[in-house]
């Protein structure tokens, strides 16, 4: 028997993270045989994770599972797992809408989505929150077109766009979309908004923490006493979202707020839990933006932006720039509703090949 065991996969970035894009039929169905294989895959544990595939940071240290689809009006079907660097160990609670950018071109390259014109509308099932996402992406002549324009924040360069679209993420992990039933609560003496469109989420002014908001993620992460604080937060915060006991959970984030500086509505720091993020994620930046929207919320009073309805742009600061969410807004009796967020990604294939596991990780049955 061959000591290695090759299973194909595609590395793809998406947005602004990087991960390895399996078929689910590639990968064992037995789910501690598949995390046992995806560790293995990726190096893990390890914090450099030189012994695989992945770079030692939660942001490159990803896998998209994907599947035909058997829902009605969806293509695909996609499963985000978090390979820590440093722990054994895969989660799926939380969704990732980074390597969601990736997922349309996976699935027109490997032909689970026909190409259907200049654009190809991908509807993608989102398993980790159970909810839908449409991804537009460019097909001129049937292929994959990855070179454009676009530029987003926190990835050198340009790329081909792909506009996303969520129609129904709010309180998709902790229930409701203010899960403790209040814009603000009081936690460990901070005033908190505890937020879920699409993440969890606990936003609060990063003043109140003894920091300015502005700071880059490696200062940040050596402030010892911020990182206990912002841990300490998060663990109570977590029980009153409906997270249970959140020790070794990657939800929910929490991001440090302060008065925007560069034109958009709010500055962000964002921990994921531990690591804090060199952009923002992408629900992430949805459910910051939601928050900057509802009154009454840590957001609201920093943004500044007041209640009206209708589509509105807000530009997130994150360390490398800005995250720009489109949502649609409705207000009945002064209880602010979103309705849809629309935001823009760019991914790129980088290889497509066979990624080795030592075969003792996944034996032949
Ligand atoms: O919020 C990082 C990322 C993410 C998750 C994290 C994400 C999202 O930047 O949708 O994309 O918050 O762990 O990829």
């Amino acid at each position: 028997m061959s000591s290695q065991r090759a299973i194909p996969c595609l590395v793809l970035r998406g947005g602004t993270s990087k991960g390895l894009y399996f078929h689910a039929r590639d990968l064992p169905e037995d789910v501690a045989t598949r995390d046992a294989v995806l560790l293995a895959a990726m190096g893990s544990p390890d914090v450099r994770e030189i012994d695989g595939m992945g770079g030692g940071h939660p942001l490159t240290s990803k896998v998209a599972v994907i599947n035909a689809s058997t829902r009605p009006g969806i293509d695909v079907d996609y499963l985000f797992l978090q390979v820590w660097p440093d722990r054994a160990e895969v989660s799926d609670n939380q969704n990732c809408g980074n390597l969601l950018a990736g997922v349309g071109p996976f699935a027109l390259e490997e032909g689970l989505v026909a190409a259907g014109g200049a654009v190809t509308n991908v509807h993608i099932w989102m398993e980790n929150t159970e909810s839908a996402a449409v991804a537009h992406v460019e097909t001129p002549g049937g292929d994959v077109n990855y070179a454009g324009a676009a530029h987003i924040d926190g990835v050198p360069g340009t790329s081909a766009p792909i506009p996303i679209e969520f129609l129904d993420v709010a309180g998709s992990t902790c229930g409701a979309l203010l899960p403790t039933g209040h814009p603000m609560d009081e936690v460990d003496g901070v005033n908190v908004t505890c937020i879920d469109n699409g993440m969890p989420v606990v936003c609060l002014r990063a003043e109140d923490v003894g920091v300015s908001g502005y700071e880059e993620p490696a200062e940040l992460e050596a402030n010892p006493a911020l990182c206990e604080k912002v841990e300490q937060i998060r663990l109570a915060a977590g029980g009153m979202m409906n997270l249970g006991d959140v020790t070794n959970k990657t939800v929910p984030k929490v991001t440090l707020l302060a008065p925007a500086k560069d034109g958009g509505v709010v500055t962000t720091r964002t921990f994921i839990p531990k690591k804090v993020h060199e952009a923002i994620g992408v629900f992430g930046a949805v459910s910051v933006a939601t928050a900057c929207l509802i009154p009454g919320s840590v957001a609201f009073e920093l943004a500044g932006l007041g209640v009206s309805e209708g589509s509105r742009t807000l530009d997130i600061e994150h360390p490398t720039g800005y995250f720009s969410v489109t949502l649609e807004v409705a207000v009945n009796d002064g209880v602010v509703a979103v309705l849809s967020a629309a935001l823009l990604r760019t991914a790129r294939l980088l290889m497509r090949g066979d990624v080795f596991v030592p075969a003792s990780t996944w034996p032949p049955s």
